[in-house]
């Protein structure tokens, strides 16, 4: 009887591990994600119903087929959530295929990704170790058999009640936030509620549904409504046009530079006094946001050269790296400008060669065009980087364009001992103390190549902007920031609002100098210069911050704020900025809502259907 109770336990393993194993992991992922409060109400539904799918086609099978069909469901869904962990770790965000497709990328990050990898992740693989061996030595003696008949009529009704509640979620969720589940444009918020699995599948379903889409038309009247929005996001303006017409430009996109390192101290010592210092003399704009998704990087310098959404999956810099491009560059080319892109790491990463080339950057001085003579963290210094810099800007061709992107700030931040001695007190040995290291090192790069511009006369015939590419602290290590910034249990404004990086554009003269405060994004830089150096404004979805009395910020998730109420996309919650306290949807912000959307989808048609070319030939 004891060993007829064990043979039977051993045979159905697998429908067991499934039941009871298998929902404990996707339960305890989504929690990860939501750090500890998943929407329990849906989730868990959700995944045992998204489960009782694949259990309900598992039960058709005959035991051994049965068991490795379970089993490899399981491996499966073990990768997806060891992936995604890993992931979200480090870009906030759930991998997805078109991630995948780019994953050679992926592999230039190793360190970063291998630094977020936690060994107790492989608790998730634990249940394997046992079922694998158990389910290729067993065999299979059946002590009693299920009519076909009967099988099949339990594997229908699972089938049916599954679909229909995964249905009902599906159908819940549309409703709350309609066109989420179309665009995924926030993945986190769709696992959260809906489960890991049935993310994936739907990642793959839209994948399949993209390319098909793609190889359809755009139809006239979408078309017609992305040609009347850009039409309209074009004003006349005043403040400082054509003013900068001739002069160089030098554009400074500085690794993880976060709003709230500068101007903060630790015990009484500034983190970034040179550029605190050289802010006086700027144009500073306090309220400016990364709207990177999940290109990192490459998303940063994408919407600065263009003013277009970065993609919703994956990064544009791969997936429309074929497209035309009205760019930054390719304008000041228009105008007799040289063009250089300057970055002192391998040229293929975030596939720059290529990019940079479709941009229209006439050069691109990389790893191969620095002498590598010291590193610090994933590659060239930023002291040996930007001090190699100012001699190739002194021999380029002027008027010129110079596109410069830094790197010893990037993330794990932990090389340390090359970052110089600055005291970071209480914050010792944390993440956020050797961010800030990291940091107070290239703000003293930084103020050594201002200053050697200075001295080189580039300066005064020069316009100098300067920003932050993305986060830095990841939101995993919330508490880190909440400690810093004095703010206790940070709501999801809060948090936002610790998601600003600086941007700082310096004019011959110190002209303009200044606090900006208007809400705005890097989307926002290119129309800004634009105006200043006479280009046309054509097919930009940002504003120009000088010549506009309403900032909008749109963010790739579907997030937005008009300066006075902020929407998070993650939670569907509106706060009001002065209060930091949520408030209700109005109509008002209900149609803000709607036209970021409409915004992120037009500039999503336009990536997919290469519609700036199209533009650009019609107006030949
Ligand atoms: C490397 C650098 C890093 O070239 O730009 O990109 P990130 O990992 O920050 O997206
Ligand atoms: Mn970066």
């Amino acid at each position: 009887m004891k060993s007829k109770i064990i043979n039977n336990t051993i045979n159905y393993i697998d429908i067991i591990a499934f039941i009871v194993i298998v929902p404990i992991k996707l339960i305890e992922y989504g929690k990860t994600l939501t750090s500890g409060t998943p929407s329990i109400p849906s989730l868990v539904p959700s995944i045992f119903a998204s489960l009782a799918i694949l259990l309900s086609i598992g039960f058709l099978l005959k035991n051994k087929k049965r068991s490795r069909f379970l089993l490899i469901c399981n491996v499966i869904i073990t990768i997806f959530i060891l992936g995604d962990l890993t992931y979200y770790r480090y870009f906030k965000d759930i991998i997805s295929i078109p991630v995948i497709i780019n994953g050679l990328m992926l592999g230039a990050v190793k360190t970063s990704v291998g630094s977020v990898f936690k060994i107790s992740d492989l608790v998730y693989v634990i249940d394997l170790c046992f079922i694998i061996p158990i389910i290729y030595s067993h065999k299979y003696k059946q002590e009693f058999e299920i009519k076909r008949s009967v099988k099949i009529a339990i594997s229908a009704l699972t089938f049916v009640v599954s679909c229909s509640l995964n249905t009902y979620y599906f159908y819940k969720l549309s409703i709350e936030q309609p066109r989420l589940l179309t665009t995924l444009y926030n993945k986190v918020y769709v696992a959260k509620e809906l489960g890991s699995l049935n993310y994936h599948m739907l990642d793959i379903f839209i994948v399949v549904q993209n390319n098909i889409q793609k190889s359809i038309p755009l139809s006239a009247n979408k078309e017609s409504a992305i040609k009347t929005y850009l039409k309209s996001n074009t004003s006349d303006t005043q403040n400082l046009k054509n003013s900068m017409q001739g002069k160089n430009l030098i554009v400074i996109q500085v690794e993880a530079l976060q709003q709230f390192a500068i101007g903060s101290k630790i015990n009484g010592v500034e983190v970034t006094p040179n550029l605190n210092k050289w802010l006086k003399s700027t144009m500073y704009f306090n309220n400016y946001y990364y709207q990177i998704a999940s290109g990192g990087t490459s998303d940063a310098e994408f919407m600065s050269n263009n003013s277009l959404y970065p993609a919703p999956q994956g990064a544009a810099y791969y997936l429309y790296a074929g497209n035309e491009y009205n760019s930054l560059p390719k304008e000041l080319k228009a105008k007799g400008y040289n063009t250089s892109a300057l970055h002192g790491y391998n040229q293929t990463f975030w596939n720059r060669n290529v990019m940079y080339k479709q941009l229209g950057f006439d050069n691109f001085y990389s790893e191969n065009n620095y002498n590598i003579n010291e590193t610090v963290g994933m590659g060239i210094s930023d002291k040996s980087f930007l001090t190699q810099s100012v001699d190739k800007l002194k021999n380029l061709k002027q008027p010129y364009y110079a596109f410069m992107i830094t790197l010893s700030s990037h993330f794990p931040y932990d090389d340390v001992k090359h970052y110089g001695d600055f005291n970071v007190g209480e914050y010792e040995g944390t993440l956020l103390g050797n961010y800030l290291k990291s940091i107070h090192y290239t703000d003293e790069q930084l103020g050594m190549f201002l200053d050697k511009l200075d001295k080189e006369g580039i300066s005064k015939n020069s316009v100098i902007a300067l920003y932050g590419d993305h986060y830095a602290i990841p939101k995993s290590d919330i508490g880190e920031l909440e400690k810093f910034t004095g703010v206790s249990s940070m709501n999801d404004y809060q948090w936002m609002k610790y998601q600003k990086v600086p941007l700082m554009i310096h004019l011959p003269n110190a002209l303009g100098a200044g606090v900006k405060s208007i809400a705005s994004g890097q989307m926002d830089l290119y129309p800004t210069l634009a105006n200043m150096f006479g280009l046309p404004i054509n097919d930009l979805f940002g504003k120009d911050m000088l010549n506009s009395t309403k900032g909008t910020v749109n963010f790739r998730d579907g997030s937005f704020t008009d300066g006075n109420a902020f929407y998070v996309a993650t939670t569907n919650s509106y706060f009001n900025v002065t209060t930091e306290k949520k408030i209700s949807e109005s109509k008002t912000l209900n149609e803000e809502k709607n036209n970021a959307l409409n915004q992120l989808g037009y500039s999503d048609d336009i990536l997919r259907h290469n519609l700036i070319k199209k533009f650009n030939n019609e107006t030949k």
